[in-house]
């Protein structure tokens, strides 16, 4: 069976971060392995907002030597890894154990709060990760960050942006549009160095997407632990976040998460009858 880890921080509201990872993990049919490298926070006092707790570097790296001692991982992935230290542990691991199929979830901001990430992280996600990259998964946001470009309104802006950050390292560059490009179209650009591919699809009118792109990254990575090539990999990805957003489930007043299950029908499962 293929095994995929999960380098990210946990949402204890199970929608976003390692929770999400792991749960589209388990909808593709891979063994899902995890290491906690932060803890994400709402406050319901205070509108909601986010605050992230990094956990310990020497106790990620305790969890990274527990993952990785059997057979190599089938693909990696990373998302809000909380500070320099855990990134830097997060690129150690992957070199060390020359890991295929990394795909980097640069999480730098959410929508919770403009932007999570202290500069100096982001240039360690800049310097660290984006030359292991086989895939790296920007939103519109991170992509201005990542690129110098500032604000990304066009699809032009978007292609410029995926050219500088194809230049940092990363194999293939794909900015998420989403909701936040000016539109009809929720259009994601894939860049391999060499050509342009733009996948579009209709906005889906909602609030309930928190973890869509988590669940887009992770999604990504499991197809590549299948054997399937990145573009394929990405399409098949994002009907399975777009099933997911449709799908979106009400979690409290403050927020609505995409439904994992969506695309496989997984609140069909498991109604039968116990054995006798
Ligand atoms: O969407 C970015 C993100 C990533 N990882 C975790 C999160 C969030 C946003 O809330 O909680 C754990």
């Amino acid at each position: 069976m293929e095994k995929v880890i999960s380098i990210a921080g946990s949402d204890s509201t199970g929608g976003a971060g390692i929770e999400a990872d792991l749960k589209t993990f388990q909808e593709y049919g891979v063994f899902g392995f995890a290491t906690i490298a932060s803890i994400v926070t709402m406050d319901p006092q205070a509108g909601w907002s986010h605050e992230v707790t990094a956990m310990e570097p020497a106790l990620v790296e305790k969890q990274l030597i527990s993952a990785f001692a059997g057979d190599p991982m089938d693909a990696l992935k990373t998302g809000m890894l909380g500070n320099e230290d855990n990134i830097v542990q997060a690129a150690k691991m992957i070199q060390q154990q020359q890991v295929k199929n990394v795909v980097i979830d640069p999480v730098i901001a959410c929508k919770g709060t403009a932007e999570i990430l202290q500069p100096k992280s982001v240039d360690a996600i800049i310097t660290h990760l984006l030359p292991l990259a086989d895939v790296v998964t920007p939103n519109l946001v991170e992509a201005g960050i990542l690129s110098g470009l500032g604000d990304l309104t066009s699809v032009e802006a978007m292609k410029q942006a995926a050219e500088k950050i194809h230049q940092l390292g990363a194999k293939y560059v794909v900015i998420k549009g989403g909701h936040r490009l000016p539109g009809a179209k929720a259009i994601d650009l894939v860049y391999d160095g060499e050509s342009f591919l733009l996948l579009e699809s209709e906005k889906i009118a909602t609030d309930f997407n928190h973890g869509a792109g988590c669940t887009f990254s992770a999604a990504i990575a499991a197809g590549l632990a299948k054997g399937k090539p990145v573009v394929e990999s990405v399409r098949l990805a994002k009907a399975f976040v777009t099933a997911a957003i449709k799908e979106g489930v009400v979690i409290n007043p403050y927020v609505g998460h995409v439904w994992h299950g969506a695309y496989t029908h997984a609140q069909s499962r498991m109604n039968e009858e116990a054995p006798q």
